[in-house]
C-alpha cells in the first residue's frame, strides 16, 4: 500500500494521502513486522535504509556507457542543430522532438533485474560510476519493484536532484545548529548521494526524474523517445510532467522560452532544456560523436553563476545617509544580462565576504534576483591585493561617517546638507509608488541639485517650465509635461504622502497602516510613541522612528511647505469594527491587477482588518498575484504560501472572510 502511494505522488503527482497519514502508515508496518518478521520482504519500504556505513565506493562499469550532450546557448546553435539532422537524415519535413528539462542534479543509472532494485550507480566518467546503491535504494521517489510487466533487465537512467523547498529548509536546520550549508541544490544532491552512511542520505530530500534507458532485456523498447519517457511511467518510475512531444525547431524554441520563463515557479532547479530526436530509427541513423549522442542537445539557459575582476570598491551615500559598499566588476554576462555594479549591502558583509580590490570574485545572478557575490576565488588573489576599510568622512559631503552601536549600517551625519541624500530623497518622493512623477528622473534630479534649484521636495512645485527647459536633455516639450506632471502630483493619497517622506523604517505598507490608524496627518504628527505602536505591525523600533521624524522642526517646515504649494489628499476612511473579518491574516499583493491598483488592493485587504507585508514568508497567509508577478510569486510556490489570482481575490473580497 505504501509503493502505491509513493507511486501516486512520484509518478502520478496525484498523492491520496497526506504526508502525515503516509508517516502513520509507515509506523503501522514497522510495529507489524517487528511483531512478524518473517513476513518482511526485501522490497519493503521499511528496507530503505539498509547496510551500515562503508569505507569508500565501489566502482561500477557501465554495461552501456552513460552519455553526456552538446551544449548550446543561443536560439541559432538549436537551429544548426536541427539543420544538421535535415542533412544526415535527408529528410525535408520538420522533424518530431521530445523537449525535456534539464535538471541541474546528477545523473544515475538504477538497475532492475526481473522488476526488483538491484543496483545504482553515479554517471562518473560515463564509462566507470560509483556503486551508490544503498543511498539511492532509500529515495522514496525510486520504487523497489516496477509495476505491470518488467523486462528481465532494466536500466533506467535519470537525474537525481534536491528540489529548493527542501534544499531551502535542509540548509535553514543546518545554519541553526551551525553546521555546513550547502552552495546550492546540486552540490546538495550530489554530497547527499555521496555519503557513505545510508541514513545520512535517507533523511535528505532526494527525488528522481528518469529520461533514458541504458541496458535493457526482455522487452522491446519503445520506438521513439515520446513513447519510451510514457513505457518508463507505466513502469513506476517518475518523469517529469514537463516533458512535451514538440515539432521542428519553432516548437523547441517555443518550449525553451516558456519553461524558461516559468523556471523560477518550478519546484526544482534546471540549467536549460535536452531536445531529442524522437524516433529511435533515426536517432540510431545519425549516430554518435566521442561521448555525445547527435540526436539530442542541451539548450542551457543563461549561465547564472560566472567568475569577474573587482576593479574597485566605492561607498554609495543613500536617501537616509546609509553608506553602502559597492564593487565595480569588469563587465560579467551573467544570468541573461551584463553585470559590473554588485552590492556587498554593507561593511560587515564586506568583511565577512573578505572580498579586496584586485580578487577574482564569483558572481551569481539568479531570475530577476539583484546580483550577489558568492565568494572570492582565493587562488586567484593578488599578492598585494587591497582590504578595504570604512571610511571615517562621507565620499560625497565629507561629513563624519558614524556606526551606531549593534547597527549594520554606517551612516554618514550631513543630512539633507549632503548632495546625496538629498539627490535620494528626491527621488524617492517622486517614485511611482510615493508621489509617482512622471519624467523626473535621475539625470534631471541631479541637475536641479547641483544647481541649487532643489534642496527640498517642497521647491519641486516652485519650478517653472522655463528653468526646465534650460537643464540638459530637457526640450520645451519635455519640460512642460514634467510641469503638468508635477502639477498633478499634488492630489495624492495620505499613505503615499507618508512613503514619500522617506521616514526610516516606513515602507508602503507600514504608510498605509499609519494612514488607516489615523485617518489623518495632524493626528498622526501629534501622536507619541505609545500612541504610534498601537498600530498593527508596528513595534517600538519603528514608533520610535516615526515619532522622532514628525518630532524635528526641519521635517515639519518641509510638511508644511508642501501642504503650502497644494499637495493635498482626502481624508481616510477608518477601517469599521465590524468588517474585520480578515483580522489575523497577512496578506502581500504583487504583479498588476486589472480592476483596481496594488493601493486599492491593499486598502481593501486592510479595511477588513487583514495585515499587509511588503515580502513573502512562511508567515504570509496569503499573496495575490496579478500579472506579472515575479520573485514574490515565485517565493510564495516556493514556501508553498496559497496563491490568489485577480478572480479569486475578487471573490474574496465580495464574500468575506476566506
Ligand atoms: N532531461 C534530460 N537530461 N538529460 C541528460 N535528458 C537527458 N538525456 C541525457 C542527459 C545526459 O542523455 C541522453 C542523451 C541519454
Amino acid at each position: 500500500m505504501l509503493a502505491q502511494h509513493d507511486y501516486r505522488y512520484y509518478v502520478l503527482d496525484d498523492p491520496q494521502v497526506t504526508d502525515g497519514e503516509y508517516d502513520r502508515l509507515l509506523i503501522e508496518l514497522r510495529q507489524l513486522e517487528s511483531a512478524h518478521p518473517q513476513l518482511v520482504t526485501p522490497d519493503s519500504p521499511t528496507q530503505r535504509v539498509s547496510g551500515t556505513p562503508s569505507a569508500a565506493f565501489g566502482e561500477v562499469v557501465h554495461q552501456v556507457p552513460m552519455l553526456s550532450l552538446d551544449n548550446a546557448f543561443a536560439d541559432e546553435d538549436i537551429v544548426a542543430f536541427d539543420r544538421r539532422l535535415h542533412e544526415r537524415i535527408g529528410t525535408e519535413g520538420e522533424l518530431d522532438y521530445v523537449a525535456e528539462p534539464k535538471l541541474d542534479g546528477l545523473a544515475v543509472t538504477v538497475i532492475y533485474r526481473e522488476g526488483q532494485f538491484s543496483q545504482a550507480a553515479t554517471r562518473g566518467d560515463g564509462v566507470t560510476g560509483e556503486d551508490v546503491t544503498a543511498n539511492v535504494r532509500t529515495i522514496r521517489a525510486v520504487p523497489h519493484t516496477l509495476r505491470g510487466k518488467a523486462p528481465a533487465l532494466l536500466e533506467a537512467r535519470g537525474e537525481v536532484f534536491m528540489p529548493t523547498a527542501g534544499f531551502e529548509r535542509m540548509n535553514a536546520r543546518a545554519a541553526e545548529r551551525g553546521e555546513k550549508v550547502f552552495v546550492n541544490p546540486r552540490n546538495a544532491a550530489a554530497g547527499s548521494l555521496r555519503q557513505l552512511d545510508p541514513r545520512v542520505s535517507a533523511a535528505r530530500p532526494l527525488n528522481v526524474f528518469f529520461y533514458a534507458v541504458g541496458a535493457a532485456s526482455g522487452a522491446d523498447l519503445p520506438p521513439g523517445q515520446w513513447q519510451l519517457l510514457q513505457w518508463l511511467r507505466e513502469l513506476g518510475l517518475p518523469v517529469s510532467p514537463e516533458v512535451r512531444a514538440v515539432r521542428g525547431v519553432c516548437g523547441c524554441l517555443a518550449y525553451y522560452h516558456d519553461i524558461g520563463a516559468r523556471r523560477r515557479a518550478l519546484p526544482y532547479q534546471i540549467d536549460g532544456v535536452v531536445y531529442k530526436l524522437d524516433a529511435r530509427a533515426a536517432q540510431e541513423r545519425v549516430g554518435f560523436v566521442s561521448r555525445a549522442p547527435r540526436w539530442a542537445i542541451a539548450h542551457k539557459f543563461p549561465a547564472e553563476e560566472a567568475s569577474a575582476l573587482v576593479n574597485g570598491i566605492e561607498f554609495n551615500v543613500g536617501r537616509t545617509g546609509v553608506l553602502t559598499p559597492i564593487a565595480r566588476l569588469a563587465p560579467v554576462f551573467v544570468g541573461g544580462v551584463t553585470v559590473s555594479n554588485v552590492t556587498l549591502h554593507n561593511i560587515d558583509e564586506l568583511h565577512r565576504k573578505d572580498v579586496r580590490i584586485g580578487d577574482t570574485v564569483i558572481v551569481r545572478r539568479a531570475g530577476d534576483v539583484i546580483p550577489e557575490i558568492v565568494s572570492v576565488v582565493r587562488d586567484k588573489r593578488p599578492q598585494f591585493s587591497t582590504e578595504v576599510v570604512l571610511p571615517a568622512r562621507c565620499p560625497v559631503c565629507g561629513s563624519v561617517v558614524l556606526r551606531v552601536e549593534g547597527e549594520a549600517a554606517a551612516r554618514c551625519t550631513g543630512g539633507f546638507t549632503c548632495r546625496a541624500q538629498r539627490q535620494e530623497s528626491l527621488r524617492h518622493f517622486a517614485s511611482r509608488r510615493a508621489l509617482d512623477i512622471e519624467g523626473l528622473g535621475d539625470k534631471i534630479i541631479e541637475q536641479l541639485v547641483e544647481q541649487g534649484l532643489v534642496k527640498s521636495p517642497a521647491d519641486l512645485y516652485a519650478l517653472n517650465a522655463a528653468q526646465l527647459a534650460e537643464l540638459e536633455r530637457m526640450g520645451e516639450k519635455s519640460a512642460a509635461n514634467l510641469i503638468a506632471a508635477i502639477e498633478k502630483s499634488k492630489q495624492t493619497t495620505l499613505a503615499r504622502f507618508l512613503y514619500a517622506l522617506g521616514i526610516r523604517e516606513v515602507g508602503e505598507a507600514t504608510a498605509l497602516n499609519l494612514a488607516r490608524h489615523f485617518g489623518g496627518l495632524d493626528a498622526l504628527m501629534r501622536a507619541d510613541e505609545h500612541a504610534i505602536q498601537q498600530v498593527v505591525d508596528i513595534g517600538p523600533v519603528v514608533a520610535a522612528q516615526v515619532a522622532a521624524f514628525f518630532a524635528s522642526d526641519e521635517h515639519r517646515n518641509v510638511i508644511r511647505a508642501l501642504q503650502d504649494k497644494g499637495v493635498k489628499w482626502p481624508d481616510v476612511e477608518r477601517p469599521r469594527a465590524e468588517a474585520r473579518d480578515l483580522a489575523g491574516r497577512t496578506f502581500v499583493v504583487t504583479g498588476t491587477l486589472a480592476s483596481m491598483s496594488r493601493e486599492e488592493a491593499q486598502e481593501a485587504l486592510v479595511a477588513r482588518g487583514a495585515k499587509v507585508a511588503g515580502s513573502v514568508s512562511r508567515k504570509t497567509s496569503f499573496v495575490v498575484a496579478g500579472s506579472e508577478a515575479g520573485s514574490k510569486l515565485a517565493k510564495a510556490v516556493e514556501l508553498g504560501v496559497p496563491v490568489l489570482d485577480e478572480q479569486q481575490f475578487l471573490k474574496l473580497l465580495e464574500a468575506g472572510g476566506p
